[in-house]
């Protein structure tokens, strides 16, 4: 093969696919033994709208084989991931053990590329990784480091119509990476050093968290101050240079809640507002599961019962059936924790059985209870009747 991917996750095997569509060959590796074998009978094992076809399509055309290990090839891509320790500190022991199982098969003229999200140095490191175990290949090999930044759910798009930011270690390294990625990507490509394109990564979703922070502070603030807060960012953003986000029940994902305690935990003194958005938008999950449970005993004086309360949504953005670093699903636990669960209704249209929730039909769990909490925008939840329901919106739905 030409190129051998480790790690057929999320990125890893939308990009196998997409690579082997024009026709170059393409060794995939994965730890997991299952992965392995669904790719390699033509099937996908994540939810991700046009990517079966892509497989089956890569793998049918002989262009596409999934193994458990790397074999020789020309470039290597490590797409593994990167999660957090205790403390957040960052995880690269997966890009590490993907490295060490690469570096026998190296060879000069090799190009070596890091996608995962990394903490800045990650590929310096990995290169003296490889340059100690394989002395013989120092200033023969390639390396740089190429984050992807597509948006779940609209993957194979934006792999192709993306700019994309590529460092690498030396001048050389960056122009092999840049050709190599010409092959696929149509969007701009910008070429940089590996530190830069590491530190990219990081700031591209610790800006969004920021300023999804300064939404949900505001919508802190205007709870207080009995303002709507839709209504309120709906006309500051009328001002030809603002640009306020929306607010909602915290922030979730595997990226954004994630990334920048990448930059946090390496820069605390300095990384002040980074720190500070992560526990705004934290908090706002814990401010959303108190305000239910004080709806709730306001319902019990007022009534002399239990209200039954409907939970809307558990996923961590609208429209997806992704539960990973949800706040939606914080809160439904964090209401649930010591409660009759019978009062409660839970309500995931995405999402078919759950091994943990018991979950409701929409329309049903509306019809019972006495308190909607409106905890992700979901479509489905936009074409329903509240009246006279008491009603809790930490999503704008009433809004939209
Ligand atoms: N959210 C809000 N208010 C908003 C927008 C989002 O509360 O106005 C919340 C969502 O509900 C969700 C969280 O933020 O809980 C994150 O959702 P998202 O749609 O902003 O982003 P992700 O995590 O699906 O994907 C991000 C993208 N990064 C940026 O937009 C800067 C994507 O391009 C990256 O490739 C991806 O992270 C990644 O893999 O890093």
């Amino acid at each position: 093969p030409e190129v051998v991917m480790v790690g057929l996750g999320y990125i890893g095997l939308p990009t196998a696919a997409l690579i082997a569509q024009n026709k170059v060959k393409v060794h995939g590796v994965d730890v997991n033994p299952h992965v392995v074998e669904t790719i390699n009978q033509g099937k996908i094992h994540i939810v991700e709208p046009e990517l079966d076809k892509a497989v089956a399509n890569a793998v049918a055309g002989g262009f596409l084989k999934a193994d458990v290990k790397p074999v020789e090839a020309n470039a290597y891509l490590i797409v593994v991931p990167t999660p957090f320790k205790d403390k957040n500190e960052p995880d690269i022991s997966f890009v590490e053990a993907a490295t060490k199982a690469v570096l026998p098969l190296l060879k000069e003229g090799d190009l070596y590329i890091i996608e995962s999200t990394s903490p800045v140095g990650t590929t310096e490191k990995m290169a003296n990784l490889i340059y100690s175990e394989r002395p013989e290949l120092e200033d023969k090999l390639n390396i740089a480091y190429c984050p992807e930044r597509v948006l779940p759910g609209n993957v194979m798009y934006e792999l192709v119509n993306n700019d994309r930011v590529i460092g690498g270690i030396d001048e050389e390294s960056t122009e092999k990476a840049l050709a190599f990625y010409s092959q696929f990507v149509s969007g701009e490509l910008h070429a940089t050093n590996a530190r830069t394109a590491e530190m990219c990564k990081l700031v591209e979703n610790s800006s969004r968290d920021v300023q999804i922070a300064f939404a949900n502070e505001l919508s802190l603030i205007c709870d207080k101050a009995d303002i709507n807060v839709w209504e309120l960012i709906d006309l500051a953003n009328k001002h030809p240079r603002v640009n306020i986000l929306q607010p909602g029940c915290g922030v979730g994902g595997h990226c954004i809640a994630v990334d920048p305690y990448f930059i946090v935990s390496e820069y605390p003194m300095e990384s002040q507002i980074i720190g500070k958005a992560r526990e705004i938008n934290n908090y706002k999950a814990f401010w959303c599961a108190e305000k239910i449970q004080n709806e709730k005993l306001k319902f019990e004086l007022e009534h002399g019962r239990k209200p039954n309360i409907a939970l809307m949504g558990l996923a961590f953005k609208p429209n997806i059936d992704d539960l990973r670093e949800s706040p939606a699903k914080y809160i439904v636990q964090k209401v649930l924790q010591n409660a009759n669960n019978d009062n409660y209704f839970i309500v995931e249209p995405n999402v078919e059985g759950h091994n943990v929730f018991k979950l409701t039909d929409c329309n049903e769990a509306v019809e019972k209870a006495d308190i909607i909490v409106l905890l992700v925008a979901h479509d489905e939840f936009k074409e329903l009747s509240l009246k006279n329901k008491i009603i809790l919106d930490f999503c704008g739905i009433e809004k939209l």
